[in-house]
């Protein structure tokens, strides 16, 4: 019983920040992210009657106990849903640089949830594998499909209607995405703990919530209209907001380092002088640049020149979750509604 699936990181353009529920990772707003095609994870999942307990190999060597441990009560939850009680070997390739500022885990759930589903043998519909990929980590249910995908937040408590859906084909409106790495120390705060203190102790948490809303409707007409302006301007501010939030928890933190500074004067510049960036930041202090697939080669020169630069990964729009036969799931015909 064994299958191999592949799934892409994806980087949010409205920040999916707060949880109404830990146990089944429910957010407290809905967001929306692109799949890039740059960076994967490749998981094999073997349900063995031999086997007496999980073993993981992360990048072909035995993970850490506490890395198993993760994967075993993820495990857990797709055996105890199928009913079925075998333990699994599990391997893992993560084609994701550990310093870029992408979380693994985007890529790493969505691939873990696609290739163990299949092997147990549920065959489950893009969207029930959307909630399974879910409830490993929250940014994992959007990486399920390629291109520009919402994850609606639902508002049911046992979050049968919390999922991702397909909005639009990246090759409908190709843009370029730079992951742009600056020296930067370790993050302090993981954005799991990061995200329940501020929904706990931030005075701005409210406003978050309400602008959150309002820029995603926002964020899905400027898809609709394949506006680029609208597309960076709103992303650059929702960014900013989750942000902002940070600073208002207790006690405060801030993903941002001198490095990431630089890097978001840098776009401002650019900006002036006519060549159209935008930024949009996670839970670290790297940087993402937003822009025209047609700019790439003059922005990546000029950032390159910011001293706090260390790398630029130039990235685009990518895949949903394929398994090893080339099988693509995403399921385009049950695409959500732009402008609803
Ligand atoms: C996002 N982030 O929308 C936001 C923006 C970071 C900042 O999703 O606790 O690893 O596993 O659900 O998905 C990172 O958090 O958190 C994230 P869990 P996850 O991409």
């Amino acid at each position: 019983m064994k299958a191999t699936a592949k799934a892409h990181t994806n980087i949010a353009l409205i920040k999916y920040w707060g949880k109404r529920n830990d146990r089944l990772i429910l957010p407290t707003n809905s967001s929306l992210s692109v799949t890039l095609d740059r960076f994967y994870t490749v998981t094999t999942v073997d349900f063995d009657k031999e086997r007496t307990e999980d073993v993981f190999y992360l990048n072909g060597e035995l993970a850490p106990e506490k890395e198993t441990k993760k994967v075993s009560t993820y495990l857990n939850k797709v055996r105890e849903f199928a009913g079925v009680e075998l333990f699994a070997s599990v391997f893992s390739e993560n084609h994701v640089p550990t310093a870029a500022g992408f979380a693994s885990s985007a890529s790493g759930y969505a691939a873990l949830s696609a290739a163990s589903t299949k092997a147990i043998g549920l065959n489950l519909t893009p969207r029930e594998l959307s909630q399974f990929a879910r409830i490993g980590s929250g940014s994992a249910c959007r990486s399920i499909y390629g291109g520009y995908v919402e994850w609606q937040m639902g508002e049911k408590n046992d979050g049968s209607d919390s999922y991702a859906v397909p909005l639009l084909d990246g090759k409908e409106f190709p843009i370029a995405v730079l992951s742009v790495m600056v020296n930067a120390s370790e993050k302090k705060v993981l954005s799991r703990e990061g995200m329940k203190r501020t929904v706990e102790t931030s005075p701005f948490y409210q406003g978050w919530l309400e602008s959150a809303e309002k820029e995603l409707v926002e964020m899905k007409h400027a898809l609709t209209l394949r506006d680029f302006t609208r597309l960076g301007t709103i992303a650059e501010k929702n960014a900013l907001k989750m942000h902002a939030t940070t600073l208002g928890a207790d006690p405060p933190f801030l993903y941002w380092q001198s490095g990431t500074l630089q890097v978001m004067d840098a776009v401002e510049n650019l900006r002036s002088k006519g060549l159209e960036a935008y930024f949009t930041i996670d839970a670290g202090p790297n940087v993402k640049v937003l822009c025209q697939p047609s700019d790439v080669e003059k922005i990546t020169a000029q950032l390159k020149e910011v001293p706090s630069v260390q790398h630029i990964y130039p990235c685009q729009p990518g895949p949903g979750v394929t398994y090893l036969d080339g099988v693509h799931i995403a399921d385009v015909n049950n695409r959500g509604d732009l402008d609803g």
